[in-house]
């Protein structure tokens, strides 16, 4: 009997790839789940890869007993562990090999592997936790077909799943049964899941575009059966759409969902029987909010369309893991907007790439969408890999034009079904469907970094010319320098001085370091509207005045720049109020003003208005400071609602009245628009957390027929020290104890609170009956909301809020490491912080990498971090 435990942290390189030495030919495992231990059989027949450079035979294989090994039916011993990896030196062309081990589902709480969530087994493999399973080539080359056979008590367990078809089923003695599964098309084991337990079935059904009847289960706890009719909603709209856009259709005749409360990330989409957290598939109006319902919808059409990318053509290795995420994001999004309102989804996905993928941008994390490097794999299912490799995906539809992009993707459909291929092997299929040189465009894969792009205009009277420069830059990156211009798609359109368009959408080229295009026969000098739908990820700098944003504000035909320019305004001000409190902000209070007025005329888009109403978030500010000081921003920032409030106070109101909750709930957009201008409105009129505030909070709680409402109230008034506060708090959970999805609303709605008691209020959640460490929604609802939604109090002067991480850190360490490794994240940036914040946050971080027995998840991010 062999053991193996902890891995020593060791840096991978994109260079050192070779093809695997063995190709496994088929796969059969059996699982043996008991009380206390469950005992894998593993039979793999391998044959010698061609291609393959060794002829050892190099097994990965953690966190497991081995208990016997036989080699062509033999039993055998020649082998050897060491870090990580079972070795037989030269086994011969052909052989099967067996391995039976002892793993601890029930003791797994990095939740990889095979583990428990209320007492159900579920598996995530992705990316190297096939591995924590049996000993094999845990990496994503390897491609096999599996047969899985799954055994346990039949009272406990009566639901027992794996991928592909249910081939075999039967009864054994003492109560005991089994299920055979079968998986006709070869897979990497990442995409390898089983599932037992104790669950309800939803059932559905869905005919394919060739008429084939597709069965669609999804599975819940007793009780949950009720909050799955969205989430099937959304199945059939993804499988639909993925056939109408793309042409492509499902090819097994079962797709399964599962759902467990306790999950590292949102969803797994291991072929046929995707594992989801709770969080992204249980929607009903009195427990989920709007947002809530279109994570829900986007998450499920995600691990739907991984059918095609990710799983049937999959990745070489894992430094292409953005061939399968930024496109799968990108079809994720597209799907969204093609649902709802594009423009509000274009404005909701760019707040969140500015916020988190332009600050990851920024750190000492800083990586490219293609790394060359990484120690952990899992700290590499970043913002990096997923938006921004969304954005080049989405750069490269722009530059192809859709026709060509469809045509392309067939292409890639093609050349590559039952494959595992690189990036670069996806940009040669835009490359040769379009006939153009992408040479260039493939840097943005290797260059980290947010590039800059400075854009100056001139206006040529006499010729009635106007030019447009544009100056792109690359910043320096952790061991990147000296970076090469990027091939940029700017669409601009230009306007004339009364807001008519004068040019529509045309997308320009830039690809040199600096760069003039022309515009000829201008009568007067145009207002450009540039990178309209933020047509390519960079921070974009114009010499667009004030004047002339506000009238793309008003006029511009794309909605995401009008949004935009509003936007640009409103940094413009926060920063004048930073360098001067007493700065005169009427011009920008009297705009909003105007937006306020055409909310109250009933015209326009409701969900753009509220977008329009709401100044940037403290995250989004701080990408546009040298020096970051939270507590600055968010001074200037509460000023100046504060002014919008008291000068627009009636029309503020009566825009909430307008907008009051009447009739039946809907999920319309319409009605999703109204709840979020309401929610905007609130927001500014209960700024100053006064008693009227307060007032107004709870009669928003006490008037609401669904959660989005509720939410909204708990908002309103999570700041505030008036006694409502207490009691709405207190009648939320008394109402919604039973549900934890809500009580982790409960939880983050505290920890977000801008107020004096926010650490005696954490450390009373802290110890709430209802906190669990072991709980990843429960710990991220307590300190990810803390760390990155209450960005004042997380850098209050006195350390506390770091102090308070770092102690989680530290704990979830040795549970959890994954876990622990993300919540380092607000920490990395430290070196943009004030002088004082910035020496708390490196101690916090020195403390986190003198913990004895750090995980290579946690050394990887806290080393880097110090290191940039
Ligand atoms: N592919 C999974 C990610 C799993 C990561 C595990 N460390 C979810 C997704 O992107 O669809
Ligand atoms: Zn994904």
């Amino acid at each position: 009997m062999r053991t193996e435990n902890a891995v020593a942290p060791k840096t991978i390189y994109l260079k050192d790839y070779t093809p695997a030495p063995y190709l496994a030919k088929q796969v059969n495992l059996s699982f043996n789940l008991l009380p206390g231990k469950t005992i894998v059989t593993s039979s793999v027949d391998y044959v010698k890869n061609p291609a393959g450079v060794s002829s050892d035979l190099v097994l990965d294989g953690e966190d497991q007993t081995v208990i016997s090994v036989a080699l062509n039916g033999q039993p055998f011993e020649d082998y050897t562990i060491a870090d990580g990896q079972m070795t037989i030196v030269n086994p011969g062309h052909a052989f099967s090999l067996t391995i039976v081990s002892e793993i601890h589902p029930e003791a797994n709480t990095a939740l990889e592997g095979l583990y428990q969530s209320q007492g159900n087994y579920c598996t995530q493999c992705e990316a190297e936790g096939f591995r924590r399973i049996t000993y094999y080539q845990d990496r994503p080359d390897v491609l096999s077909v599996f047969t899985v056979r799954i055994e346990a008590d039949a009272l406990a367990y009566p639901v027992m799943l794996s991928n592909g078809n249910l081939q075999e089923e039967g009864m054994l003695a003492d109560g005991r049964h089994f299920r055979v599964w079968h998986d006709p098309f070869p897979k990497p084991c990442y995409l390898f899941a089983l599932v037992a337990g104790d669950l309800e079935r939803v059932a559905d059904t869905f005919t394919t575009m060739t008429g084939r009847k597709v069965d669609l289960h999804i599975y819940v706890r007793a009780g949950d059966e009720g909050q799955c009719s969205h989430a099937m909603a959304s199945l059939k709209k993804s499988m639909q759409w993925d056939e109408e856009v793309y042409g492509r259709e499902y090819q097994l005749d079962l797709f399964n969902i599962v759902a467990v409360s306790d999950f590292n990330m949102g969803a797994m989409e291991n072929t046929s029987l995707n594992v989801f957290n709770t969080a992204l598939v249980l929607a009903h109006q009195e427990t989920a909010t709007d947002s809530d319902f279109m994570s829900v919808e986007g998450v499920i059409g995600h691990e739907y369309f991984h059918n095609w990318t990710g799983n049937r053509v999959t990745c070489r290795d894992w430094f292409q893991l953005s061939l399968k995420e930024g496109f799968t994001v990108f079809r994720d999004q597209e799907f969204s907007a093609d649902m709802n309102s594009r423009a509000v989804l274009r404005i909701d996905d760019v707040n969140t790439l500015r916020r988190l993928q332009f600050s990851e941008d920024g750190s000492p994390l800083a990586h490219a969408v293609q790394p060359d490097q990484f120690i952990e794999i899992s700290n590499f299912y970043t913002k990096t890999i997923y938006d921004k490799g969304a954005e080049l995906i989405r750069m490269q539809h722009t530059l192809l034009g859709a026709e060509t992009f469809r045509k392309a993707t067939d292409l890639y459909f093609d050349r590559f079904d039952g494959q595992a291929v690189t990036c670069d092997d996806f940009v040669q299929c835009m490359a040769d469907a379009s006939g153009r040189d992408l040479s260039q465009f493939f840097r943005w894969y290797k260059q980290a970094g947010t590039p800059s792009l400075q854009v100056s205009s001139h206006y040529d009277a006499s010729h009635q010319r106007y030019t447009l420069t544009f100056k792109q830059s690359q910043p320096d990156t952790p061991e990147q320098t000296n970076k090469q211009p990027l091939h940029i798609p700017v669409a601009v359109g230009l306007l004339d001085a009364f807001g008519q368009e004068l040019l529509p959408t045309r997308v320009l080229e830039v690809t040199e370091r600096e760069q003039t295009f022309t515009f000829a026969d201008m009568a007067d000098r145009p207002v450009p509207s540039i990178l309209r739908g933020f047509s390519a990820p960079v921070k974009l700098e114009t010499d667009l005045s004030d004047d002339d944003l506000r009238l793309l504000q008003v006029y511009d035909t794309d909605g995401f720049n009008k949004w935009e320019a509003g936007q640009t305004l409103a940094l413009r001000t926060i920063q004048r109020v930073m360098d001067q409190p007493e700065a005169d902000i009427t011009q920008f209070v009297a705009d909003i003003g105007t937006l306020i007025a055409q909310g109250l005329s009933g015209q326009g888009d409701k969900a753009l208005l509220a977008r329009a109403l709401s100044l940037p978030l403290l995250g989004v500010i701080a990408q546009h400071q040298a020096v970051i000081d939270p507590a600055a921003i968010d001074a200037a920032r509460t000023a100046i609602l504060i002014q919008i409030k008291r000068t627009h106070k009636e029309a503020l109101a009566a825009l909430y009245d307008l907008n009051r909750n009447s009739g039946e709930f809907s999920m319309t957009p319409e009605a999703m628009g109204r709840r979020a201008l309401q929610h905007a409105v609130l927001e500014i009129l209960t700024v100053t957390n006064g008693t009227g505030c307060a007032a107004r909070s709870k009669a928003h709680y006490d008037a609401a027929d669904n959660m989005t409402d509720r939410v909204t109230a708990l908002a309103c008034l999570a700041d505030s020290d008036q006694p409502q506060r207490a009691e709405v708090f207190a009648d939320f959970y008394a109402r919604f104890k039973n549900y934890p999805l809500v009580v982790d609303k409960w939880f983050s709605l505290q920890a977000i609170a801008n107020r004096e008691q926010i650490f005696e209020d954490l450390a009373m959640l802290r110890n709430h009956a209802d906190f669990n460490i072991k709980n990843p929604n429960r710990v991220r609802s307590l300190y990810s909301a803390f760390a990155i939604n209450n960005p004042v109090k997380f850098h209050d002067p006195s350390g506390k809020g770091y102090a308070f991480l770092r102690d989680v850190i530290i704990e979830l360490n040795t549970i959890n490491p994954q876990i622990a490794a993300r919540m380092v994240t607000p920490l990395r940036e430290w070196k943009r912080y004030t002088p004082a914040l910035q020496a708390q946050m490196q101690a916090a971080l020195e403390a986190i990498l003198a913990t004895p027995n750090l995980s290579g998840d946690v050394f990887e991010i806290v080393s880097k971090s110090l290191k940039g």
